[in-house]
């Protein structure tokens, strides 16, 4: 596939090709480690992304085949979060998280080497996971003075319960990709060397499929494991709908013209 570069940036690589956008964490000196610029660079990608018409699916992976992302970079770490250059601490990758997660359009995480710590969860935020059979999966909060008690918690009980969610953060041990697969944590592994290829076929199989069918799925599974902010979600969605039909476009015209609106034209389906 022929990437082309949609932007310039330090700690990543933002590409696309026909429908597929795919944002590569460029730090391979650390395992991929995420520093604040790093995670400012990701969010905006995914607002591009976001906004993009043409993109129909993102794909998130690390640059080199031993890293997916290794977590935070525990060298700018200090006291209430990680140090960017303007010297405040910020946990903004929780902000990054909720981009992935409510982004309306699938994003799918292509793992070859570790994907560890607040990598780890990047990957579960993802509606799917590709890995390569060199993948590596674990959290290493408790083990490292961290922890995720949001979703990086929460939702992970949801994906592969909650015995399993709880040995993963509070032994902090690593699982290989047939384990992960295993227990529901990736939906398909393959020899590394064909990661991007069945990454891309994937991709291009959600791309044939209806664009507001997809949007609407995935805020009903985050509607189900969010909350009130998951059918606000949903609803927002329903309302982009509705402002669609002629139904919604009549209330507006009418108000606009100065008249009653008329809706008897429209019928009230069972
Ligand atoms: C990822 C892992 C298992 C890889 O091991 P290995 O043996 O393949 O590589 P090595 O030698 O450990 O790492 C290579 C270089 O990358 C750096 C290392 O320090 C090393 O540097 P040099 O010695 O060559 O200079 N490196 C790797 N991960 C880094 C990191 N996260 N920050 C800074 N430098 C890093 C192994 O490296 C590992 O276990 N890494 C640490 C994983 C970790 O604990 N991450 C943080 C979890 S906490 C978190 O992410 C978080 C959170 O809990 C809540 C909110 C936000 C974030």
């Amino acid at each position: 596939v022929a990437w082309q570069q949609v932007k310039e940036y330090t700690d990543i690589i933002f590409e696309k090709y026909e429908g597929m956008a795919k944002i590569t964490i460029n730090r391979p000196e650390v395992r991929n480690a995420f520093r604040p610029q790093t995670v400012d660079e990701l969010i905006e990608a995914f607002n591009l992304c976001r906004d993009d018409q043409e993109v129909g699916v993102i794909i998130l992976t690390g640059q080199g085949e031993l890293a997916f992302c290794s977590g935070g970079d525990q060298r700018v770490r200090g006291e209430g979060g990680y140090v960017g250059t303007d010297g405040v601490p910020r946990l903004n990758v929780l902000e990054l998280q909720k981009i992935i997660k409510y982004i309306p359009k699938p994003v799918i995480a292509m793992v070859a080497g570790y994907a560890i710590g607040g990598g780890h969860v990047l990957h579960l935020l993802c509606d799917l996971s590709i890995a390569a059979d060199n993948a590596r999966f674990g959290q290493t909060g408790p083990r490292v003075g961290s922890f995720d008690a949001g979703w990086g918690a929460t939702y992970l009980a949801r994906v592969v319960g909650h015995k399993k969610a709880r040995e993963i953060w509070y032994l902090c041990r690593q699982y290989d990709a047939q384990e992960a697969l295993d227990m529901g944590l990736v939906n398909k592994v393959v020899p590394l060397a064909q990661l991007e290829e069945e990454t891309i076929q994937w991709a291009q199989e959600i791309l044939e499929k209806s664009p507001i069918a997809l949007r609407f799925l995935k805020a009903a599974f985050n509607a189900d494991t969010d909350g009130l902010a998951g059918i606000q979600a949903l609803a927002g969605d329903a309302t982009m709908l509705y402002y669609m039909t002629e139904e919604g476009k009549e209330g507006k015209n009418a108000f606009l013209e100065k008249r009653k609106p008329d809706f008897s034209k429209f019928p009230r389906l069972p």
